[in-house]
Parts: structure tokens; sequence; C-alpha cells
């Protein structure tokens, strides 16, 4: 079977894929091989039947099977490993495959059939019923069902998304759950928390339960506030730990919403003088826990960015250095150590603008960003709308975006980037029925 054939272990570029065409195409990378026929897509010894809400990209498929984070040298699979080293006892889980099912992705966790986190635009889906995962969150049910009461998930998840050096199609979340018994968790809680400080990190917390982050119904607020001052110290030592030899670290907790936790939480560490949100949590909505049959127990989930963290701890600058093949790269870290990247030089960035009319006045960002990310791959670093206005007369919209090319290991040509500039218009063209300027 092709999918079996041995892949050649050299790194060279992706064949250009045609969005248009449905031609079938092999494709091969470092890690990873994959099909994209007319009727199915063949990944990791899967065939997953194509429909109408099929929107896998090859770029994202090319990504599967890198698995960073199981890299002994690679600063996400150092900091997993950290983090995994803080939280003792917990059973983790680092292989499970990243397609999944919606039900999985969404129903499991009560996300509404009309949340925008569903759409098209936001997700990389097989099929309607078949998707690249959008969060380790996916596996809390199953987590839940393996029998242990507390455990890690990390893996790779992918999202159509915006492009700037924060943000990539492909990231790694780690996800931590714990329950305790209803009856007995106050007193539990109180002799797990044992309080180190570290004054170098300074933790800003003024959140309370509210009616915009109520405890949940089923729930006594004697019962809640143990689990959540549990999930607040369990995350804050983490974080003392983890920046021990930073200088000075300011961190915020903040009041959040997610279907599947109430209340709900965010951290945020300031970076490069800006927030920069790092986790989601909160306790777990009841629902879940009796879904898996645990009714008398109360818990707390997470789900951490393990670049953003990576971002801070190791002064990684853009998100796209954690795919780099560049021996400078990696070459700089040792398994078990938080060391500084020393970042080797800023090639020149080359900036070109794209202006066109909307055929409608409806747009969809993400999607734009995937053409972008396709064409042009890593190259693009970042991707900003610049004008966006209506024409007084003919109602007609249009856009200008402003797209940062700049490679990270090498410098680029002007005739290079023209030829990516001419494809991307191309495409876009094509794609959306828009009218160049
Ligand atoms: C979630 O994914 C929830 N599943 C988290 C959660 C788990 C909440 C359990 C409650 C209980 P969110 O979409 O905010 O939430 O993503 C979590 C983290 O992933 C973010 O805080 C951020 O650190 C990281 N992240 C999100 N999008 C990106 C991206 N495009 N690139 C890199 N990191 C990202
Ligand atoms: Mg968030």
């Amino acid at each position: 079977m092709l999918l079996l054939r041995t892949v050649r272990a050299v790194h060279r570029p992706l064949p250009m894929p045609c969005r248009l065409s449905v031609v079938s195409r092999f494709y091969s990378s470092p890690a990873n091989a994959y099909e994209i026929t007319e009727t199915e897509t063949r990944v990791n010894g899967q065939s997953i039947p194509r429909d109408a809400q099929t929107n896998v990209s090859p770029t994202v498929l090319s990504r599967m099977n890198r698995n960073l984070h199981l890299q002994p040298q690679h600063p996400i699979s150092i900091i997993r490993q950290l983090i995994e080293s803080h939280f003792t006892g917990f059973k983790t889980f680092n292989d499970l495959s990243p397609i999944v099912s919606t039900r999985q992705n969404f129903d499991d966790l009560l996300i509404p059939l009309d949340h925008p986190s569903r759409s098209r635009s936001d997700n990389y889906y097989f099929n309607e019923s078949t998707l690249l995962r959008a969060h380790t969150s996916a596996h809390q049910h199953d987590g839940m069902r393996s029998g242990h009461e507390r455990f890690l998930i990390t893996g790779d998840v992918y999202r159509r998304d915006e492009i700037d050096a924060s943000h990539y199609p492909v990231f790694h979340q780690m996800e931590g759950f714990a329950y305790f018994d209803q009856a007995t968790v106050a007193k539990q809680v109180k002799e797990e928390m044992t309080h180190k400080d570290a004054p170098n990190v300074r933790v800003v917390d003024d959140t309370t339960f509210s009616d915009e982050n109520p405890v949940q119904q089923c729930h006594t607020q004697d019962m809640v506030e143990p689990v959540a001052a549990h999930l607040k110290h369990s995350l804050n030592a983490m974080l003392r730990k983890l920046f021990a030899d930073e200088p000075d670290l300011e961190v915020r907790w903040i009041q959040a919403y997610f279907p599947f936790t109430s209340p709900s939480y965010e951290v945020e560490i300031k970076y490069k003088g800006e927030w920069l949100e790092v986790l989601g949590c909160g306790v777990v909505r009841q629902e879940l826990l009796n879904q898996a049959g645990l009714h008398d127990k109360i818990g707390w989930a997470f789900g951490l960015g393990l670049e953003r963290l990576a971002m801070v701890l190791f002064g990684i600058p853009d998100i796209r250095l954690f795919w780099s093949q560049d021996e400078r790269f990696l070459s700089q870290f040792t398994p078990g150590h938080i060391q500084k990247f020393k970042a080797f030089s800023k090639y020149p960035p080359c900036i070109k603008d794209i202006s066109f009319w909307l055929p409608e006045n409806k747009w969809q960002e993400n999607n734009f960003c995937e053409v972008v990310r396709d064409v042009a791959g890593d190259i693009v670093e970042n991707v900003k709308l610049i004008d966006d206005f209506v024409h007084p007369k003919t109602q007609k919209r249009s856009l200008c975006y402003r797209i940062l090319y700049r490679s990270m290991d090498r410098n680029v040509t002007h005739e290079e980037i023209n030829a990516i500039q001419d494809r991307v218009r191309d495409v876009v063209e094509k794609e959306f029925a828009v009218t160049l300027r």
C-alpha cells in the first residue's frame, strides 16, 4: 500500500498543493506520508472518506507525526517533561491519535451545535464527523474512563487561525485533569496544599465566583472552593517552579468562559510588555463526570499552550521556530534544562500588500490565512488587515492585507517572493471570487 512505502529521510519541500484540483496526489515529508484522492484522505493507516465538510490541507497533514513533544531535545518536549515531573501521581498520555470525532472534540464537552468553535473556518475537518483535534480536551472523556483520577494528556492540536508570531495552525497542548470525592474534597485538598513562595513570580488573582462565572447549581460553594483553590495552587506552583530562574515574572488570573467548565479562568503572563494567554481552566461541568459514571466526584481541568510557555521560558521569538529543522536551533537545547535561545541573525523581511473587492460583504479571515499559509509555507511571518472600507456608491467592500515574508534561516530573494505573491493572488482570486485591485 502506498502509505507503507518507505519515506525518504531527506528534507525536501512539499510539492506545491493545488487547492482547486481534485487529482489524486501523494505527499511525503520526513515524518509523514499521506495521500489525498478525490474520495478520501489516507493518513496513518486510515482511509477517511471526504465530503462537503472536508478542508484538511497538505500543510497541516505534513505536520502530523512530527511529534515535537516526544523529541527529547526539543523545547516542547523539555517543557512537557518538566511539567509532568511537577504533577506527581498523574498518569501521562502522550500518543493519542490527533484524528478525533466531532463527538470527542465537541459533543462530549457540551459544546452546542451552533457554537462558532465548530465552524469550518476554525477547524480542519476530514469530513463532517471526523477532524484533527482542536484541543486536548477532546480526550477528557476517554481520560476519565481510563480509571485514573489524575492525568495529563499532551499532543499536537490543529486550528485555522490568524498568522503572527504567537499563532500557528499546529501547536501543542497539555490537558490536566483531577477529580476528588465530593464528600471529602475539603479535607483532602487541605492536606495537599503546601505553600512555597517565590518572590520573583508575582501572581495577581482577583477572580471571584459571580453570576458571570458561577458555581454550578449542583455544587455547593463548600465543595467548589477547595477544588478551585487546588487548581490555582497546582498551576501557580508549577509556574513558580518552571520560572524559578526568571528574574521577574508577572502572572494574572482572569475570569473566562468554556462550555465544559464553571467557574472558568485563564492565566496570562506578561511577555515583551503584553499579556500572553497561556492556559484555560476551570471546575469541570458535572455532566461530564456523570457521563463517565463519576457521579459522586468533583474535578478540575486545564488546557495549557506549550508553545506559549516555551516562547517565554526559552525566549523563542517566533512560533515558527519550533518547526525548524535547522541544526542551529535544535543544537541549542539539552533535555531537562531551560536555557535562553540565542537568535541566529534575523534576515530582512519582504512586505507585500494584496487588495481586493469582495463579491459580497461576508469574509472569513482564517480561510484567507489558510491559503497564504498553503502557498507560502513557513516563509510567511505575519498577515495583517490594514484597510477595510465600503465604497459609498457601489456598497462594495474592499480589503487590503499586508503580508510579511521572512525566512528564519536564510535570505529570500525578491524574485522568489514575487513568485509566491503572484501565486497567492491567483489562488485568492479563484478561491474567494474576489476582484483583485
Ligand atoms: C482550550 O483549548 C480549552 N480546551 C482549554 C481548557 C481545558 C479549558 C480544560 C478548561 C478546561 P483555548 O482555546 O483558550 O482553550 O486554548 C488554550 C491555550 O492554547 C491558550 O491559552 C494558548 O496558550 C494556546 N493556544 C490557543 N490557540 C493557539 C495558537 N493558534 N497557537 C499557539 N497556541 C495557542
Ligand atoms: Mg483562550
